[in-house]
């Protein structure tokens, strides 16, 4: 069977899709970690999953950073620090490309690592569920601190670990973020590759609260990374913005790239726009990780979403 470029896309499909994109006026795209899987970066629960090894329940809640907020840190610290190596890949740029020919076009993303940013996605177009790596907030319940773009590395001298200096680098040539999946297990671990986080038992040394970052606002609460944890809200100014958009009318089309769809309310999103009457379009390196029922008219197609979403937007954005 004919395939476009490179890219493995039936031809036909390729087209049938590319006849529809011509066509749509407003379009969703709900975005998560395989975005940024050909970055380098690891994966949630994919091939390269990040927390396949570790208990993931126990790294991003509240209540872990009341726990072990020395090991939170440390984890976050090294994502910071991972995200900050990583350079955004095509299909960043292809995205907020799209974004700047189609004022009607949104993206939902559920990643942390300020790649679409870093991209020149147009800000009012994108809208963080889970927050960023790169604001800081104060952990008090009564102090309102927050500092946004904090890109030192490390945020503070104690969470600059020397071991994580080996290996840590985004992989080029790994496409699902395995490598760095790995290489984040072994280094958060020492000398381990498999650590069960809620383990008290684990070689995780926690480090001493004194030495983690402080507010200087109340100069008595712990600043944490500003994502969302299990369990809190996403942000409500986000959210509202989001909702009067797909209020606002009918929704041409959805697009589902590189996320498992396994988190709420991030994917009731793709359900919303489903009953707006958008068809949908889902890109994922495992053609079984579709989100629900696909329909007739909607496509899937396999592969890095590096490859194929440049290639799927073409005939709008140009090379890329
Ligand atoms: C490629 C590729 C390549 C690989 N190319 N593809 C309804 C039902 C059941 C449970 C709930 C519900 N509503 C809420 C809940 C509870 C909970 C939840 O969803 N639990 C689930 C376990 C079911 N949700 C929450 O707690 C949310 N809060 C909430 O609901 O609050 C209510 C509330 C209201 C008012 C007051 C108080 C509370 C919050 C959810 C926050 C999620 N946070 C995380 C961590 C963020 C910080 C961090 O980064 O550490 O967000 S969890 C993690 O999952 C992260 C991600 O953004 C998110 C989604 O993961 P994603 O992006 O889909 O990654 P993967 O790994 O799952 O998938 C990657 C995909 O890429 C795979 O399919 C690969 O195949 C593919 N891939 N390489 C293309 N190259
Ligand atoms: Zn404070």
């Amino acid at each position: 069977m004919p395939s476009a470029e490179n890219s493995g896309i039936p031809a036909a499909e390729l087209q049938r899709f590319t006849a529809y994109l011509r066509g749509c006026k407003r379009i969703l795209a709900l975005v998560g970690a395989g975005l940024s899987a050909s970055s380098g970066l690891p994966t949630f629960r994919g091939a390269g999953g990040l927390w396949r090894s570790l208990d993931a329940t126990a790294l991003a809640t509240p209540e872990a950073f009341e726990r072990t907020p020395g090991l939170v840190w440390q984890f976050y610290s090294y994502r910071r620090h991972m995200a900050l190596q990583a350079e955004p890949n095509k299909a960043h740029y292809a995205l907020a490309e799209l974004a700047r020919k189609n004022e009607d076009f949104i993206t939902l993303s559920q990643n942390v690592d300020g790649l679409s940013q870093r991209a020149n996605h147009p800000s009012e177009q994108l809208h963080l569920l889970h927050g960023t790596l790169f604001d800081i907030k104060c952990t008090n319940f009564y102090c309102d601190y927050t500092r946004e773009n904090e890109f030192t590395d490390p945020i503070v001298p104690a969470l600059d670990i020397p071991k994580l200096d080996s290996g840590l680098n985004p992989s080029a040539v790994d496409k699902t973020g395995e490598e760095a999946a790995k290489s984040m297990r072994e280094a958060l671990s020492g000398t381990q590759t498999e650590i069960d986080i809620s383990d008290a038992n684990n070689q995780i040394p926690e480090l001493d609260a004194k030495d983690l970052p402080q507010c200087p606002k109340c100069n008595d609460g712990l600043l944490r990374p500003g994502v969302v944890w299990f369990g809190e809200a996403l942000p409500e100014k986000t959210m509202n913005t989001v909702d009067e958009w797909i209020a606002a009318g009918t929704i041409d089309l959805c697009l589902v790239i590189g996320t498992s769809a396994r988190i709420w309310p991030a994917a009731g999103y793709i359900h919303e726009a489903r009953s707006k009457g958008a068809r949908i379009a889902v890109c994922n390196m495992d053609p079984k990780d579709t989100p629900g029922e696909l329909h007739k008219g909607d496509w899937f197609f396999t592969g890095d979403a590096g490859v194929i979403v440049p290639e799927i937007f073409k005939s709008i954005i140009g090379e890329i």
